[in-house]
C-alpha cells in the first residue's frame, strides 16, 4: 500500500522542526557561517527538542525516532542552516554503529549519555590516506591483554572537536585488510587521544570537522562493537542507514534556494514584466521544482525501507546523490536567477551554494555513491 500522505504525528515533528529552523536558526545561521564558532545556544535547544538524540531507542530513554522522522526534521534543519544541520545531523551517524552492533548493556552507556545532557558523539572512519578507500585505513588498536592500544590519525571527524565520545574504525588484524578492522568507542578523556586541527570550510562552516591523534591510547577490550573484525561491515551498514538523513540535507538545502529564487523571479521586474513571464527562467525553476520533488520521494524510500530492515544500499546511494546533487544543481541557478543579487551576501542563496558542495562529498562522495550503485545492479539488485 502506498500513501504518501503524513500521518498527523509526521506533520507535528515536520511543523516542530519548521518552526526550529526559522526561530532558532535561520536568525544566527550567517554569524555562525562567518565566525565558524560552535553553536552552543543552537544545540541546547536542539537537544531540549529531541533532535541531538533523535534516534537513541526508547529502551535507552531517548524519542526512538525512526529514519523517516529523521528524514522529515533533516529536511527541514537543512532548510534552516546547511552548517548546523551538519552537527546535529551527524549525532545520528556517530551512534548508528552502537545502534547497528551494540549490545544492549553498550546502547544504554554510549546512547545514555546523549539523553542526560545535550552530548556529543563523532563518527571515525576517515584518515589521510584512506577517505573513499576506506578499507585501506592504518590506524591500528592493537590488542594486549584487556586492552587495545590506539595508534593512527583519523580526519574529516565531523563533530570531534567537541565529542564526548567517538565511534573509531581501526585495523585490528592488518594482515586480513577490510576484515581486520574493527569498531571500538573510545572516551574523549582516553590519554593518548588528541584533538588536532579543525578544517578552514568553503561552506557548512557553522559545522565542526577536525582531525583526531591516538598516540597509545588505551581503552578497555569491552569497548569493541560486536566482534573483532566486523568494523568494514558496520561502517558500510551505517552509511546504507545515515545516507537517508544526508539526501533529506540535501532536499532542504535545494528548497531554500528554490524558494528564495521563486520568489525573486515573481517580484524582479525587467523589461516591464516579472522575470519569471521569461521562459528561461521559468522553466529553469520547474526543473528545480521537479527535482526537489523526486529527491524527497527517494529520500523517503531510503530511510522507509532501513524503518523497515529492507537492505538499502542501492536506494539509500541513489537518494544521496540525486538529492545531493540536487542541492548543489538548484543553489547555482538560484544564484545565477538573483544574478547580481545571488553572488552577493545578501542574500541567503551564496550559502545553500557553499553548503551544498559538502553535501556531495561527505558521508561518501557522489562517485563512489555511484561505484555502490553500480556494484548493486551489475549484481541484480
Ligand atoms: N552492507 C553489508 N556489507 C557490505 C556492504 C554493505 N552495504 N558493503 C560492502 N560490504 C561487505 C562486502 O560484502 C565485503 O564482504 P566480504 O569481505 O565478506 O566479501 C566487504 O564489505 C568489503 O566490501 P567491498 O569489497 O565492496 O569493499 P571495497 O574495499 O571495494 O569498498 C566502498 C567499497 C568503496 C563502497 C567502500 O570503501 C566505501 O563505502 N567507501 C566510502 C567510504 C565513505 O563513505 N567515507 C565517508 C565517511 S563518513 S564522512
Amino acid at each position: 500500500m502506498l500513501d504518501f500522505t503524513l500521518t498527523p504525528e509526521q506533520q507535528a515533528i515536520k511543523d516542530q522542526a519548521h518552526d526550529f529552523a526559522i526561530n532558532v536558526m535561520r536568525p544566527v545561521a550567517r554569524h555562525y557561517d562567518d565566525t565558524g564558532e560552535w553553536a552552543t545556544p543552537v544545540y541546547q535547544k536542539a537537544w531540549d527538542l529531541g533532535y541531538l538524540q533523535a534516534l537513541v531507542p526508547k529502551f535507552c530513554g531517548g524519542p526512538g525516532k525512526t529514519q523517516v522522522e529523521e528524514a522529515l526534521v533533516c529536511e527541514e534543519l537543512a532548510w534552516g542552516c546547511g552548517g548546523l544541520y551538519t552537527s546535529i545531523m551527524a549525532n545520528g551517524l556517530a551512534i548508528t554503529p552502537i545502534l547497528i552492533a551494540g549490545s544492549d548493556d553498550q546502547k544504554k552507556k554510549w546512547l545514555g549519555k546523549l539523553v542526560e545532557a545535550p552530548v556529543f558523539a563523532a563518527f571515525s572512519l576517515s584518515e589521510p590516506n584512506a577517505g573513499s578507500d576506506a578499507g585501506a585505513m592504518t590506524c591500528r588498536a592493537e590488542r594486549k591483554g584487556d586492552k587495545y592500544i590506539i595508534n593512527g590519525t583519523k580526519c574529516y571527524c565531523t563533530n570531534g572537536g567537541y565529542a564526548d565520545f567517538y565511534t573509531l574504525f581501526a585495523s585490528t588484524d592488518p594482515t586480513k585488510g577490510a576484515r581486520g578492522t574493527s569498531c571500538i568507542v573510545v572516551p574523549r578523556d582516553t590519554p593518548g587521544l588528541k584533538v588536532g586541527k579543525a578544517l578552514d570550510k568553503m561552506g557548512q562552516r557553522a559545522s565542526n570537522q577536525v582531525e583526531v591523534h591516538y598516540e597509545n591510547a588505551e581503552v578497555p577490550v569491552e569497548n569493541v562493537l560486536g566482534k573483532e573484525g566486523m568494523g568494514f561491515i558496520i561502517a558500510m551498514k551505517t552509511l546504507d542507514q545515515t545516507r537517508a538523513a544526508v539526501a533529506a540535507g540535501g532536499v532542504g538545502v535545494a528548497r531554500a534556494a528554490y524558494e528564495i529564487a521563486l520568489d525573486y523571479a515573481k517580484n524582479r521586474i525587467q523589461f516591464g514584466q516579472p522575470i519569471f513571464s521569461n521562459q528561461g527562467i521559468s522553466f529553469m525553476l520547474a526543473d528545480m521544482a521537479k527535482k526537489i520533488e523526486a529527491s524527497r520521494l527517494l529520500t523517503w524510500q531510503a530511510a522507509w525501507m532501513t524503518d523497515n530492515n529492507i537492505k538499502n544500499s542501492k536506494q539509500s546511494a541513489i537518494a544521496k546523490t540525486f538529492a545531493t546533487d540536487t542541492a548543489m544543481e538548484v543553489s547555482t541557478d538560484a544564484v545565477q536567477i538573483l544574478g547580481g543579487n545571488g553572488y552577493s551576501r545578501d542574500y541567503l542563496v551564496e550559502k545553500c551554494m557553499r553548503d551544498a558542495k559538502l553535501l556531495q562529498i561527505y558521508e561518501g562522495t557522489n562517485q563512489i555513491q555511484r561505484l555502490v550503485i553500480a556494484k548493486e545492479i551489475q549484481q541484480g539488485n
